[in-house]
């Protein structure tokens, strides 16, 4: 609103508010107040109502217009009206005493992460009946406050949770949480600032170090006489030190324990400019050998040299072969009989390995790759160590590890695959570390069927956090082939409030997966979930369950298989607060899946869930458009529709079905704003192309796989219904194009 145009309708005054001297101005209606009270209208706190307090919410509108002073009448918006019953209630004299508020704020801390800033209010008293925390921020040296995210208040813990995102790396950010209850005096905002998270990849000033599989630890390790191993490197390490490794393949493993980089001076391990480094821990067996020895059936049997580890877990913890991953049955007695009807398959039994190629025929028409190191690099207790630039291949658990207080490392641009796990991360005291710029991928396992891999706990995801502690950041990587492509996960530790806090996996791109692309199963406080792209994927985004919140899911896109939005799988209760906003996707199979949105709650079993607020989503699917609902739970101005040839989907509420929109809405509330519509998305290859032809028949891998995260296109075409459809969400959305936001992981822009 033009404030000068607003003071020249209402005061005829003809002169722009910039230019009005506020000091000594002369009040048209002042009616003073008594010193010792204070007034609800006396907006500036000088002692009286007047039309200062008027200017004074104008200025603060166009300052800060998610202020929650400048909502003057309460109803929840900033309008014109708040200015009217200002200028009506200081006019009419009907002032409104303050009383003492109802809770008093706490401290205020913030969490920088590289793209993200978590904020954490403590707080006394009870907050409610109106009174609540907002917050607003702006980036270091911009004049106008923003607003910020709805706040989420924790009433049994007395803590308000929000997050800032997406930002930049090396950003400062201004924070002011303002708290408001209209019916007291006012509560001073808590203030500070802080900086997102910096990059540091380059270090000046440390020593440099090359290595090379041609050189030798004797050597002084300059890339004229480089270092032979790694380890060597490692060992010799100091803050700000940079190792560069020369083309050619490194037979090493577990390396970088307990390296005590500086967050100023990291060490680095990186790729020499223009060679590519390769770790593999692989023992080959070639085709042809003659190692191999039938041993019943299909079955064949060589004897490894002894275990070359004797670190955690097996050396021999991965086969692949011509470099496929195989399926590791824990009996010989299985191997043998296959109960579970895999391809290819191995077992070990000390250090005799024996396998089952899967094609009635002897390994020795084959290549094995056997992995000797569970991994590459094993950053356990370590700090502020950089991992760039290398190929990882053929270990025995994963291809980077982080546990045991790793914190400040960063796994950058490196190209991980042939590994039970791509990258795992476990232990609460595991925080501050960054997974990004990876290629992660797994070659053979979608072959292998969902219910074998589910059979057993040999792992298969690309990357695995599990129970790892807070502000590790998995963004801008690639993954494919996997049966999981990114799974946080944490199971039934509801009040561990560190674990998984201010994680971020954003920008992403993950394709061909059997079981879930993002698997964020157990949840986080200020765990954000962002920006990222799913294709092919059985499940597109699983949150089943969030026990501690707020997670926030927004502006992905994504097809799938089975669901779309997976909440809940009736074993754990998920109260997290979790918020949905603007992700699009599509099925690929014609029918039979499940859902859209996978609720469930208030089952027999007893698993509830509750807090979940979908809103702007964009979802077209073959089976159910809502599953097994429950109130608790908020949908709206969300968009469904049924893949083609299919009729209306079905909408599961409170134990109800309802066969149409219109009696879903009427009969539950949910979705008043909400539309059953054909999106019109720009691009939808194989929308409801495949048959389904039972759960655990149709499988990813049964179908052509698809060759990137790039195909198809979510945006809206011109003449989609979902343009300017969508509600406004504070702190989301507020930079939409045109009169309002769309619903959809895309704002349309002509
Ligand atoms: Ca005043
Ligand atoms: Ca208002
Ligand atoms: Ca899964
Ligand atoms: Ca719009």
């Amino acid at each position: 609103m033009n404030i000068g145009y607003f003071l020249r309708i209402f005061f005829f005054i003809p002169v722009q508010l910039s230019a009005l001297p506020l000091a000594g101005f002369a009040p048209l209606h002042a009616r003073p107040v008594q010193a010792a009270a204070e007034y609800r209208e006396d907006l500036n706190r000088d002692g009286e109502a007047n039309l200062g307090d008027l200017i004074h919410l104008l200025r603060l509108a166009s300052e800060s217009p998610g202020d929650p002073r400048v909502d003057f009448n309460s109803d929840g918006r900033y309008s014109i009206t708040d200015a009217l019953s200002l200028l009506l209630r200081v006019r009419s004299g009907k002032l409104t005493p303050l009383g003492e508020p109802g809770f008093s704020p706490g401290a205020i801390e913030v969490y920088p992460t590289w793209n993200a800033v978590g904020l954490e209010v403590s707080y006394d008293g009870e907050l409610e009946g109106g009174s609540g925390a907002f917050l607003l921020w702006r980036k270091a040296g911009k004049a106008c406050w923003r607003n910020g995210v709805e706040m989420t208040v924790d009433h049994v813990r007395h803590l308000i949770w929000a997050s800032i995102f997406p930002l930049e790396p090396d950003d400062e950010i201004e924070v002011r949480v303002v708290f408001h209850d209209p019916a007291a005096t006012e509560i001073p905002p808590l203030e500070t600032r802080t900086r997102t998270k910096k990059m540091i990849l380059e270090p000046a000033g440390g020593q440099v170090y090359y290595v090379s599989p041609e050189g030798a630890d004797t050597n002084p390790g300059t890339a004229e006489l480089p270092f032979r191993t790694l380890a060597h490197a490692a060992s010799l390490a100091q803050p700000g030190d940079i190792i560069y490794a020369l083309s050619g393949v490194y037979r090493e493993g577990d390396l970088l324990q307990h390296l005590q980089g500086e967050e100023s001076r990291p060490i680095v391990f990186a790729a020499a400019e223009g060679h590519q480094p390769i770790l593999d821990s692989s023992l080959q067996i070639d085709r042809d050998s003659t190692a191999w020895q039938p041993y019943s059936g299909w079955v064949y049997v060589t004897t490894l040299k002894p275990d070359i580890t004797t670190a955690e877990g097996a050396g021999y913890g991965y086969v692949a072969q011509d470099g496929k991953r195989m399926f590791r049955y824990e009996t010989l007695a299985d191997l043998t009989s296959d109960p579970l009807g895999v391809p290819r398959a191995w077992y070990l039994d000390t250090n005799n390995l024996y396998v089952r190629t899967g094609n009635n025929d002897s390994p020795a028409g084959y290549t094995y790759n056997i992995a000797q190191h569970p991994y590459a690099f094993w950053l356990t207790g370590s700090k502020h160590v950089v991992v760039r630039g290398f190929e990882i291949r053929y270990y025995g658990q994963a291809g980077v590890r982080f546990s045991e207080g790793a914190s400040g490392c960063v796994v950058i641009d490196n190209t991980i695959h042939n590994a039970p796990n791509g990258v795992y991360l476990k232990n609460e005291s595991t925080s501050g570390n960054a997974v990004w710029h990876n290629l992660i991928y797994e070659p053979g396992l979608v072959e292998i069927p969902w219910n074998s891999i589910k059979a057993g706990e040999y792992p298969r995801q690309g990357v695995m956090s599990w129970e790892a502690g807070r502000g590790n950041s998995f963004n801008y990587n690639t993954l494919h082939g996997w049966f999981d492509g990114i799974c946080v996960e944490s199971w039934d530790i509801p009040d561990r409030l560190e674990v998984h806090r201010d994680c971020d996996a954003m920008f992403n791109k993950i394709y061909n997966i059997g079981d879930d692309a993002f698997e964020m199963d157990g949840g986080g406080v200020n765990m954000r979930l962002h920006g990222n792209s799913a294709r092919n994927a059985l499940v597109a985004i699983s949150l089943a369950p969030i026990q501690r919140g707020p997670v926030y899911v927004t502006r992905n896109h994504v097809t799938y298989w089975n669901l779309l939005f997976k909440l809940n799988v009736g074993v754990l209760t998920s109260y997290g607060w979790t918020y949905v906003y603007h992700n699009s996707g599509y099925g690929v199979n014609m029918a039979n899946g499940m859902g859209m949105i996978g609720l469930t709650g208030t089952a027999s079993d007893g698993a509830d869930t509750k807090n979940k607020v979908f809103k702007n989503n964009a979802m077209i699917g073959a089976d159910r458009a809502v599953r097994t609902g429950y109130d608790g739970n908020w949908l709206d101005y969300n968009t469904y529709y049924h893949t083609p040839g299919l009729g209306m989907r079905k909408f599961e509420w409170n134990k109800v079905t309802y066969f149409t929109f219109e009696e879903f809405r009427a009969a539950t509330g949910q979705e008043e704003h909400g539309l059953y519509a054909d999106p019109q998305f720009v691009d939808t290859p194989h929308l409801g192309e495949y048959p389904w032809q039972g759960f655990l028949v149709d499988e990813i891998g049964n179908y052509p796989l698809v060759e990137s995260a790039n195909i198809g296109d979510l945006r809206l075409k011109p003449s989609s219904p979902l343009i300017d459809k969508g509600a406004l969400i504070r702190g989301i959305n507020e930079d939409f194009s045109g009169k309002r936001p769309d619903i959809g992981a895309f704002e349309y822009r002509p």
